[in-house]
């Protein structure tokens, strides 16, 4: 069993179980790290799964491996430059390396597909189409920005109860300039709305946050179910980016029901530390993503309830 299983994708909130830190403090991710992505989707792609195992820790945390369980991500391809239009497509393989064709359905899709570059920015969150024909996944695609982009494909297999999160690279040709690293910011402008998150992150516990919603200063009581809840979380773990899906806390929205201004979220951030988020939310018919980052503080206990294997050097 690998990190995939731990991830409680779905419900009320998240309980991962990640050793380790990597010490980096720059939301740019340093290019060994970039290369490893690398490497690891080149081998675990053409790796002979039957003879190799794959060599990651048990604990490894989701969205950090090409392959989970058996399965596999493979013939990622999309637009070569900026600009060009194409598409971008992959195949989920399953344990006997034919195109995974049956997903169970989470969130009204057999498959979120997640965009984010290297540095955190350009976030997509997007559905693509399955032909069932040939197992392949599509979606219209078009590069706006040069750079190294980290792919995540977050699905349930037919034959599985554990939801995982398989991810790739792909490089885009160009001059790219990382973002300057993002200060921590509970609040973002976007579209003409603001948002702000409330709350604090405590490692190795499920906290609380609640996401505000305002227009020109005026509480926004009109947010729209989308996917099946009234906003969809993911963190990523500055760094690594390590993927976290956090969903809205609450009973299911109904149609034509909105709610509004807060929105709330249950999210276990499994160690201290930086983490990106990206709240996507609707209101009349159109979909907006807000961007925070935010530190998990070390929580008490955080040494006996993670265990020995903890290397994080925060805190102290
Ligand atoms: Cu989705």
């Amino acid at each position: 069993m690998n990190a995939a299983g731990r991830l409680a994708l779905y419900g009320a909130g998240l309980a991962v179980a990640f050793t380790g830190a990597l010490g980096i403090s720059a939301v740019a991710v340093p290019d060994s790290v970039v290369a490893d992505w690398k490497n690891e989707s080149t081998t675990e792609s053409h790796g002979d799964m039957t003879d190799k195992k794959p060599s990651m820790p048990m604990d490894t945390p989701a969205g950090l491996s090409a392959s989970a369980d058996g399965y596999v991500l493979t013939s990622v391809s999309s637009p070569e430059k900026v600009g060009d239009p194409g598409e971008l497509s992959f195949q989920i393989q399953n344990r006997a390396g034919d195109p995974l064709l049956g997903y169970k359905t989470a969130h009204e899709k057999q498959l979120h597909l997640i965009v984010v570059r290297s540095d955190g920015t350009r976030f997509r969150h997007v559905h693509p189409t399955l032909d069932k024909a040939t197992g392949t996944w599509s979606v219209p695609w078009k590069w706006d920005t040069a750079g190294t982009y980290r792919i995540y494909t977050d699905f349930t297999p037919k034959n599985s109860s554990d939801g995982m999160t398989l991810t790739s690279t792909v490089d885009v040709a160009g001059q790219f300039t990382p973002d300057p690293a993002k200060t921590v910011s509970t609040t973002d402008e976007v579209d003409g709305f603001t948002a702000s998150v409330d709350g604090d992150l405590v490692a190795g516990k499920t906290s609380e946050l609640t996401v505000r919603i305002t227009r020109d200063g005026k509480s926004v009581t009109t947010l729209q179910p989308y996917l099946g809840a009234y906003g969809h979380l993911v963190a990523l773990r500055e760094g690594d980016l390590a993927y976290l899906h956090v969903h809205a806390q609450g009973e299911e929205p109904s149609a034509g029901e909105t709610t509004g201004p807060e929105i709330s979220f249950g999210a276990e951030a499994p160690n201290a530390g930086r983490y990106l988020l990206y709240l996507d939310f609707k209101v009349d018919g159109k979909v907006h993503t807000a961007k925070f980052a935010l530190d998990a503080t070390r929580g008490d206990g955080a040494d006996t309830d993670t265990g020995t294997h903890d290397t994080s050097s925060h805190g102290h």
